[in-house]
């Protein structure tokens, strides 16, 4: 291909004007313009701005399959970085490959999670300002798998003084011991975290790790009492059951089948799968070592997870006057009593049987077949739920910085339930799904307002690009007294007849006529689909949602019978009673509900973002089968919709995408002008009027602020970068650092 054929007129037109100013040899271009046009034809933009089309969403799928197909697995739209997991291992994330984002500015080495993880490293400890890194994604979209080298890189490029190190270790092995309690295989993914994590690394000021702390959110603790068909229980059951030796199995009176607890029996677990369980649970002892999590704590642990194995077994029989009982001899129930020290025969009652106080009186009333079950299952539930709690708290404590530095700093990670719409939706995507408005509600205010308040501050004409504000939706959801959470919370709070129709109901009348609410007995107009009596439908930013009120009153009260709660706060196993005390049981007051408390936590946790500088991390799952080199156009292309991605983009593209101080930028750039090589001694700002003139950047190209130069486009840096390197006569950088891939 000779250069009359060439597309890329920007970069040719800048480079022949250096020739001509003698500042390039002439023998470097031509060779280095073909290999980069080529390359590019191949493995597509590595950065979406320099799409052409950039509102086809066809030419954005388009440049991703391009990359996947060539293992190129990360893009960039501006500082967002896209990820498509690849489901096999890339030679991408070697001790080389680290190295080669140590200290390098965004564009001067391919895109990667590992340069995310430098540039908020680099903000941190050179320019102070507290990172956080939000990593988004639909289940097995590879959210944990970013967020793991997020932290391994970290690691490797911190100092390895042997305190420090000790530090990093505990920061990595939480991970297995967090995903061994809260991961679980699903149908999307093997290895589902079934809980949301922020997690803080806390930095000195030298810049080395010096402690953690993680906050949890959500936990699925339904998972406990029953899966989908295919599905398993929290890994941590199985792996007891396959690693624990004959001593610990004899103690905790486990036999090593999981097929024979209720709560495990969902999935006939092969042979391989029990030799990895059990592998794993030498790495889940070794991790909680590594913890200081001494043998007496380990011991109560596993007491714990065994006791909801016999609990999910207690069988109930139904007696004459047609209610719940136990009998004494049941062998589960007094080896839930003995594991957790509490009475058996008082678990016994307080499963038959429920004491209600009126007007002074106790009244204990028996309990139902029916009833006695849900109790059963909410106690083992809850018992999960409060232990995985526990756990993150015994972890954070171990991970508390060992001397409080009045400078210490943090870079947080999130990695959190993506945006789901399931054939069915229930209150769990109703949760996250909130939980996603309220993301992408900071996205909007951390990104957007910031961008605007820099070119005011910088003197910069803006012209406000038009975007889709969410706070309409966030509003509906939680505002007090009249959005979504309110009148689920009044309802169940109403004594008498409150059921999940009833509170249907009230949203139909009271939000009837809002823009992003549909009420069942209205036509879905995009599908056509005619919403049945128990549906509401929302639209989020993301797309609509129909979602079945069923059970939303339940999991909404999250009712654990007193009998139970103070059965178990009396627990002789310190983590169990230390985790019931907390309950106040003389309270009168009820306890605040699940979404409310979800609420709460939520608001806590955007606080704690908004005051950081946020860098974003896409995830993206090429196809439904876990296979690698498998890219389905459509699957991809609903997620690049619950992403934003394509209004990312455009926002993108309608502001300036870089910018750089003067001073900078003149640095780097000084040898591609005559006026100002190889010294220029007047302002930075003169100096580089020069530079953009004698690199020929059009006048929409960049605009000069107060302090710095503002690029529209990263094609533009790119070539200017570009042309430094051949202004180096360092071809191999330039094909490297521009044209990556590798
Ligand atoms: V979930 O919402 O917790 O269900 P994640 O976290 O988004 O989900 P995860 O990181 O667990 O997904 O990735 C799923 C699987 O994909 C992993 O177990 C790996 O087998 C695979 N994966 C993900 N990312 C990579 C990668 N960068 N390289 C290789 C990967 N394999
Ligand atoms: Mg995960």
């Amino acid at each position: 291909m000779g250069f009359g054929e060439a597309k890329d007129y920007g970069l040719l037109f800048r480079i022949l004007k250096l020739r001509s100013e003698r500042l390039l040899r002439p023998e470097s271009v031509q060779g280095v313009m073909e290999h980069a046009l080529q390359h590019r034809e191949r493995v597509g933009v590595q950065d979406f701005v320099l799409l052409e089309d950039y509102r086809s969403e066809a030419a954005f799928i388009d440049n991703l399959r391009k990359r996947f197909h060539e293992n190129i697995i990360y893009t960039y739209i501006g500082n967002v970085l896209i990820s498509v997991n690849p489901y096999k291992n890339l030679p991408i994330y070697t001790e080389e490959k680290t190295q080669l984002y140590y200290k390098k500015a965004f564009f001067e080495a391919p895109p990667h999670v590992f340069a995310i993880a430098d540039n908020a490293y680099r903000s941190l400890v050179y320019e102070h300002r507290e990172q956080c890194i939000l990593i988004s994604g639909e289940s097995g979209s590879g959210k944990t798998e970013a967020s793991k080298k997020v932290l391994e890189y970290i690691a490797a490029r911190t100092n390895h003084l042997r305190n420090v190190e000790k530090v990093k270790d505990k920061l990595l092995q939480s991970n297995p011991l967090l995903e061994a309690f809260g991961n679980a295989k699903t149908h999307r993914n093997d290895n589902s975290s079934r809980f949301g994590k922020y997690m803080d690394i806390q930095f000195n000021y030298e810049g080395s790790p010096e402690g953690g702390h993680i906050l949890n959110y959500l936990l699925e603790k339904s998972r406990v009492i029953s899966q989908m068909s295919g599905e398993r229980n929290f890994h941590i059951f199985y792996q007891l059951i396959a690693g624990g030796d004959e001593e610990l199995m004899k103690h905790l009176r486990l036999q090593n089948r999981p097929e024979v607890y209720k709560y495990t029996t969902d999935l006939v677990t092969p042979a391989s799968q029990k030799v990895n369980d059990a592998e794993q649970f030498r790495t889940v002892r070794a991790a909680m070592k590594v913890i200081e999590i001494g043998d007496d704590e380990q011991k109560e642990i596993f007491e714990i997870v065994a006791s909801i194995l016999h609990l999910g077994n207690i069988k109930f029989v139904q007696n004459d006057k047609g209610y719940a009982e136990i009998l004494s001899h049941d062998t589960n129930s007094s080896n839930v009593g003995e594991l957790l020290k509490v009475s058996s025969s008082k678990l016994r009652e307080a499963l038959t049987s429920r004491t209600i106080e009126a007007r002074g009186d106790v009244v204990t009333t028996p309990l139902d077949m029916e009833q006695a079950q849900y109790a059963r299952d909410a106690l083992a539930k809850a018992v999960y739920d409060k232990h995985f709690s526990w756990l993150v708290s015994r972890l954070n404590s171990s991970l508390a910085p060992k001397q409080k530095d009045a400078r210490d700093s943090v870079i947080g990670i999130l990695d959190i339930y993506g945006f789901e719409i399931f054939p069915k939706n229930s209150f769990e995507q109703f949760c996250i799904n909130f939980c996603n408005e309220k993301l992408q509600q900071l996205f909007i205010q951390l990104t957007l307002k910031s961008e605007q308040e820099e070119y005011l501050r910088e003197g910069i004409e803006w012209v406000p690009v038009e975007y889709f504000n969410n706070i309409i939706i966030c509003d509906l959801i939680e505002e007090r007294h009249r959005g979504i959470i309110s009148i689920l919370d009044d309802e169940c709070l109403r004594p008498g007849d409150a059921n999940d129709l009833s509170f249907l109901e009230k949203l139909s009348q009271r939000l009837d006529g809002h823009a992003h609410f549909k009420s069942h007995q209205k036509v879905d107009t995009k599908t056509q689909k005619i919403m049945g009596r128990d549906e509401f439908c929302l639209v989020h930013y993301a797309g609509e949602v129909t979602y079945n009120v069923n059970t939303f009153i339940e999991k909404n009260n999250d009712l654990l019978f007193r009998d139970l709660q103070s059965l178990m706060a009396s627990s002789g196993n310190h983590i169990v009673g230390t985790c019931f005390k907390d309950v106040n049981l003389a309270s009168k007051k009820r306890p605040e509900t699940a979404i409310t408390q979800f609420k709460n936590s939520l608001n806590e946790l955007i606080k704690i973002l908004s005051s950081k500088e946020p860098s974003y991390i896409r995830c993206i799952k090429p196809n439904d089968f876990k296979a690698p080199m498998t890219f389905d156009d459509k699957l991809v292309s609903h997620q690049v919709k619950y992403l934003g991605l394509m209004e990312n983009l455009r926002v993108r593209r309608a502001g300036f995408a870089y910018r750089r101080t003067y001073e900078a930028f003149l640095e780097r750039y000084k040898c591609l002008s005559p006026n100002t090589w190889p010294n220029f001694r007047g302002p930075a700002r003169e100096g580089v009027q020069h530079l953009v003139q004698s690199l020929n950047y059009e006048k929409e190209e960049y605009r000069m602020g107060n302090t710095k130069i503002f690029i529209r486009f990263p094609k533009t840096l790119f070539d200017t970068e570009d042309a430094y390197q051949l202004k180096k006569n360092d071809l191999a950088t330039i094909i490297q650092s521009r044209w990556r891939g590798y």
